[in-house]
């Protein structure tokens, strides 16, 4: 990671930073900020519901009240709810959509629309949350693309290249906020005891030595010889150079957000294990897009083995995809492994 050494030393809220970055456009309306700012709240609120998350047998299990009163949802259920409270009845978004939702979420009738789209995956990797392991928010926004009245499919299928924004909360030993509007990607660690997000990463760079590769090798047998052969040279089996190190942690944004701040790959590959998910397990729209406009922003690549995710056309908001993000060498070895051997 590279970092700005002027901003080492000052204190930069995320507010701050936002409202600086969108007095550099002039048209600017603050629409965007104020989203932008919002999901910050969002990652706020889930963050401290997530810490209690171990006290859930204590304090009461899903269904019942806990000793506030308070209904306890499952975590996941929870942080959906909360990020699409904090943005139904704003005025700025024309539509939603949530890897928890099957269909797109419409702003109800009684609030105005407006013109940004909002995707997320409220809650990445919510299985690990029982072995208290991080876990992440992604997200995504876009202009609308319909003129007016409420938002459609079509608002939310768009190409990557047509982000506004994107990016992720991870919640791990901090929380930590990343996001990028197309101008460098940006890291800000919550500080509990303020409860503010403090920029800690401006400007970050994957750096071009690499130390990690991450991928879920226990399905290696479902891999096709392409993706098998990289796995073999990641290693160093060429001989030509020294191997990564195998780091998975198996929660996607804690394995995009170590492998962006130390260097490495992540690749989560088309396998045959399960013949009704022939592209992986991961989601084009919900994860692989964001992430890999993140990975674009700090100077990596994001590819689905064959093409850029940004320039892959989405068909439906379910559609699955493989995924191999991280450095941009490192990535493109994966495509030329798959060109040559599938
Ligand atoms: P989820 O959206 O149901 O949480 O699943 C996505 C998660 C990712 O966070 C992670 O990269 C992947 O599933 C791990 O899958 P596997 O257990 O097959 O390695
Ligand atoms: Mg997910």
């Amino acid at each position: 990671m590279t970092t700005d050494s002027d901003a080492i030393g000052q204190i930069t809220t995320i507010e701050r930073f936002i409202l600086e970055q969108q007095s550099s456009h002039p048209e600017a309306t603050g629409v965007l900020t104020n989203l932008l700012y919002d999901l910050a709240l969002a990652g706020k609120i889930i963050a401290s519901r997530i810490t209690r998350a171990g006290l859930v047998e204590i304090l009461g299990s899903t269904g019942e009240e806990n000793v506030q009163g308070e209904e306890v949802q499952k975590l996941d259920q929870f942080a959906d709810r909360t990020i699409y409270r904090l943005n139904d009845h704003t005025g700025r978004l024309a539509v939603m959509a949530s890897e928890e939702h099957a269909d797109v979420i419409p702003i109800p009738d009684r609030f105005s629309t407006g013109k940004y789209v909002l995707l997320f995956d409220p809650l990445d990797g919510s299985s690990n949350i029982d072995y208290n392991v991080s876990v992440g928010t992604v997200f995504s926004i876009y202009h609308r693309k319909t003129q007016d009245g409420p938002g459609t499919l079509e608002d939310c299928l768009q190409v990557g290249r047509d982000l506004v924004a994107a990016g992720y909360i991870v919640y791990g030993s901090s929380t930590m906020l990343v996001y990028s509007t197309g101008h460098g990607a940006h890291g800000f660690t919550l500080d509990p005891s303020v409860g503010e997000f403090l920029l800690s990463h401006p400007n970050i760079r994957i750096p071009e030595t690499p130390l990690y590769y991450s991928a879920n090798q226990g399905y290696q047998q479902y891999w096709s010889e392409g993706v098998r052969r990289y796995t073999g040279w990641l290693q160093g089996h060429d001989g030509l150079r020294k191997g990564l190190s195998l780091r998975y942690v198996g929660s996607l944004v804690a394995d995009f957000h170590r492998n962006l701040l130390s260097g490495g790959v992540f690749y989560y590959p088309a396998d045959t294990k399960d013949p009704e998910q022939p592209h992986g397990k991961l989601r084009l729209l919900y994860e692989a897009i964001p992430l890999a406009f993140v990975a674009e922003q700090a100077g990596g690549y994001a590819s689905d083995g064959r093409q850029a995710i940004l320039d892959v056309q989405p068909t439906s908001l379910h559609q699955r995809s493989p995924l191999f993000v991280g450095n941009r060498d490192l990535v493109e070895k994966a495509e030329s492994f798959i060109r040559e051997h599938g």
